[in-house]
């Protein structure tokens, strides 16, 4: 059976076929596809002008679900900053510019908190996973996973802002521990573990 992951970012298309290894039994034989494959490219862009993650992720999911009429799931997520009163939040992708790059997200993101002290840069990533099939919002599963910013980049796993956001349990950024480690404690980790059984009882 296909499943659709309404997402063109390969860092969550890749952490979506380890979370489905790990919380989905493998008997089920679900092929998962991106709106990178070939079958999915000329899809039109979906704008994501809702005030939410959980609005920008329904509006992927069923957007994406009545074009291709399959099971889809789309990820919206983003980082919050508490010095930054919530920033970059639902604009993490486009930080610093339409065209933006991690990159150059990850240097805006630092340039503001220059000034704020390590006790006051606490952050936390949100995901909402949004569950659609064509004319039909299954569900929605919020997960959140809490850290700090660092003040330089730090590690080469991971994608987005993982160089520059610590979990105090170990003092490393996501980009410096194993896929597997941040697999199982990230934002997208809880919002998925919450969804599993939707999923699950969908491809059954
Ligand atoms: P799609 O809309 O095609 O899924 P996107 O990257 O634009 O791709 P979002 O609008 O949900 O997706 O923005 C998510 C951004 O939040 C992402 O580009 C990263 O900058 C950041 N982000 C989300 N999850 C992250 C993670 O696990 N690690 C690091 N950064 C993350």
């Amino acid at each position: 059976m296909n499943i659709i992951i309404a997402t063109h970012n390969q860092g969550k298309v890749r952490e979506m076929n380890f979370l489905f290894k790990e919380f989905i039994p493998q008997t089920y034989n679900i092929n998962l596809l991106s709106l990178n494959d070939n079958n999915y490219s000329c899809i039109p862009e979906i704008v994501e002008d809702g005030n939410s993650f959980k609005a920008n992720a329904i509006k992927k999911a069923t957007l994406t679900a009545n074009y291709t009429e399959q099971i889809v799931i789309a990820d919206d997520s983003g980082l919050v900053v508490d010095a930054l009163n919530g920033e970059p939040g639902i604009f993490s992708s486009r930080y610093a510019g339409e065209n933006a790059t991690d990159e150059g997200n990850i240097e805006k993101l630092l340039e503001k908190l220059n000034n704020v002290p390590k006790d006051f840069r606490t952050a936390h990533f949100v995901c909402v996973i949004a569950i659609a099939a064509p004319d039909n919002l299954i569900g929605t599963f919020e997960g959140k996973c809490y850290g700090m910013i660092g003040t330089e980049i730090k590690g080469n796993n991971g994608f987005g802002y993982d160089p520059v956001f610590i979990r105090t349990d170990s003092g490393k950024t996501f980009a410096e521990l194993p896929h597997d480690v941040k697999n199982k404690i990230s934002h997208r980790a809880r919002a998925f573990e919450k969804a599993s059984a939707t999923i699950e009882k969908y491809i059954k």
